[in-house]
């Protein structure tokens, strides 16, 4: 097996200590950090996500997935930057104003990294105006927002509005979920995009961003 199947293995297996070995095995075996990136890291989180999205997988195994994800990103970060790897598009993502729920949020900003994404994470009750300014200063193509509560998931349409009154709602994607957000909901409120769960979280961006 080559050092890239190992390490896209051991992200599946959700081995941390063995990730960021390999992670380093593999660079200093003179692979580039793109290829140890897409071929490595993000191939096994692919493998994590279609399992997730079937069944196979359950949140844990894929929390799990993603801290062994994130140790082999540790050491390829830099190499990363020095390489000029650029992200393949870049999320705002938070939970919404008033609510402090963020498992599902760190799943789908995990599962977004693994992806090739970058993700500057806003955290739990994001006011509209702080998803705003961060999409501006990051040059963000998409914001994503989460919500668990009926009563938050109404914030969600004062960002959309924020947005618009502002004369900005064309420069950014907003894509919306969490337990009692639906489709109907985001047709409602405007949002460009909605989904169930993390894996189809990605599939919806990889759609903005081809
Ligand atoms: Co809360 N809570 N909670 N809670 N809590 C719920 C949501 C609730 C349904 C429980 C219940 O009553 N049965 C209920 C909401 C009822 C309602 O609004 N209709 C509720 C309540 C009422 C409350 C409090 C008000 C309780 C109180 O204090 N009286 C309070 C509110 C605090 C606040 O936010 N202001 C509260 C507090 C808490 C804890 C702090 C104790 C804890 C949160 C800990 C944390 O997140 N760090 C908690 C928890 C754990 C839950 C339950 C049990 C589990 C939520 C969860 O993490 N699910 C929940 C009941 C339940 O759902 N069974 C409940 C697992 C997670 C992986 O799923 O977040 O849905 P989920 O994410 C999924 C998808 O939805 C999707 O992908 C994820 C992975 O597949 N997804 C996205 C999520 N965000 C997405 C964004 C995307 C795309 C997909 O694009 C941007």
């Amino acid at each position: 097996m080559s050092l890239l199947q190992e390490l896209c293995e051991n992200v599946i297996a959700g081995n941390a200590p063995k990730c960021e070995a390999l992670t380093a095995d593999a660079l200093d075996s003179g692979l580039s950090a793109a290829d140890v990136l897409n071929d490595g890291l993000v191939a096994g989180m692919n493998v994590v996500g279609e399992k997730f999205k079937n069944n196979e997988f359950y949140v844990p195994e894929v929390l799990i997935a993603a801290r062994a994800m994130k140790a082999g990103m540790k050491v390829l970060r830099p190499k990363l930057v020095e390489a000029g790897v650029e992200p393949k598009g870049r999320l705002i993502m938070g939970t919404v104003k008033g609510d402090l729920h963020d498992i599902g949020k760190n799943l789908v900003a995990m599962m977004m990294e693994g992806a090739g994404f970058e993700v500057i994470d806003l955290g739990v009750d994001v006011a509209p105006d702080k998803f705003i300014a961060a999409a501006q200063e990051h040059h963000a193509q998409i914001i994503g927002m989460s919500a668990l509560l009926t009563t938050t998931m109404l914030n969600m349409k004062d960002t959309i509005e924020t947005l618009k009154s502002q004369g900005i709602r064309d420069t950014v994607k907003v894509i919306i979920g969490g337990a009692p957000v639906t489709q109907n909901f985001a047709d409602e409120i405007g949002a460009d995009g909605y989904s169930a769960d993390a894996a189809s979280a990605i599939d919806l961006v990889k759609a903005f961003l081809p």
